[in-house]
């Protein structure tokens, strides 16, 4: 028997997907291969197919049933669903506004901006992708319209939630663990509470001090700042997270790390994760997480960018 081809269109599958042939068209004893040709948010129960007919190759369309494996209510489930989104096109100044304030929860990012790819990232990894809509900006060619109806602060993140529209990413990305479901990505327990919050307040002196050393200020303060970063990983040995498990911490941090790490190997010739191994294992793991990969920028692109920025202050 021939095998046919079956090219899944206008959905999403997951590696474990399975086809099943409709009955209507062929025999069910034909065997079907399929591929992946676009991949959504949301792993379907069913999905249009374009079928070839085996001895004509003439395209037929059918509805074909999937079988789907139930994600469980864990971090690691969300972390490697097998599901990877198709991003849409940033918005630019001649690009309409979506329909603000239509009940859609929208969250508002650019691409390239670390406090977006935070509440990106939790988002994400809370396996919201479908209930709220990303709607990316190019900040370079920013639509006049974000400013004037979406957020007058004219910042990227910004979350379109129940008639309101919020900014700014740490308070975003608890705003989404508070109000939305999915698994939690904050602790219970409480001393890990406390490092956690202690952690928060420090991600602007961690930022600063790594700049700082892109501007020519020297390297001491940002090799205490990695220093901190190592000694925080070091303090809870239920994993190799900022809170043993993965967590909001982690979340806040990892955007600018995924940046900072390849500037300084490519620019100053430093290796950050020399002299501290819980932060080699931390970046391993982190990278493990498709929730967080699927946010990741080319690290060239990131260094040329830095490049561009701090050229003139070094
Ligand atoms: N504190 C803010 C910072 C957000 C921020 O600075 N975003 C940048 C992009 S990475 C931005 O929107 N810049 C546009 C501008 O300042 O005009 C947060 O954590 O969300």
């Amino acid at each position: 028997m021939a095998a046919v081809k079956a090219l899944i269109c206008h959905t999403s599958c997951s590696p474990s997907s399975l086809l099943t042939s409709p009955p209507d068209i062929f025999p069910s004893s034909a065997p079907l291969s399929f591929s992946c040709t676009s991949r959504l948010i949301r792993p379907p129960t069913s999905a249009i197919v374009c079928l070839l007919r085996p001895q004509t190759n003439e395209p037929v369309l059918a509805r074909v049933a999937l079988a789907r494996t139930r994600r469980r209510a864990s971090v690691s489930a969300t972390m490697a669903t097998g599901v990877k989104e198709v991003l849409p096109p940033a918005l630019t100044s001649t690009s309409d506004p979506p329909p603000i304030f239509d009940g859609t929860t929208r969250l508002y990012i650019s691409y390239v901006c670390p406090f977006a790819q935070r509440v990106w990232i939790t988002r994400n990894c809370k396996g919201l992708q479908d209930q709220i809509k990303l709607v990316p900006i190019d900040l370079q060619n920013r639509p006049a319209w974000y400013k004037e109806k979406v957020y007058p602060a004219n910042k990227v993140p910004a979350l379109e939630h129940n008639n309101e529209v919020r900014g700014e990413s740490l308070d975003l990305i608890r705003y989404l663990e508070a109000n939305f479901g999915g698994p939690s990505l904050w602790p219970e327990d409480p001393a890990k509470k406390e490092f956690a919050e202690e952690l928060f307040s420090y991600t602007d002196t961690f930022t600063k001090s790594v700049f700082s050393s892109f501007k020519g200020e020297g390297d001491d303060q940002a090799a205490a700042a990695f220093d901190f970063i190592e000694n925080a990983l070091s303090k809870f040995e239920d994993g190799p997270f900022f809170l043993g498990q993965f967590s909001l911490v982690d979340i806040a941090y990892a955007p600018f790390i995924e940046r900072f790490k390849p500037y300084l190997q490519e620019v100053k010739g430093i290796d950050i994760t020399v002299g501290r191994p819980k932060l080699a294992t931390w970046i391993e793991e982190i990278n493990k997480n498709e929730a967080y990969t699927q946010t990741r920028r080319d690290p060239k692109e990131l260094v040329e960018s830095y490049k561009k920025r701090f050229a003139a202050q070094l």
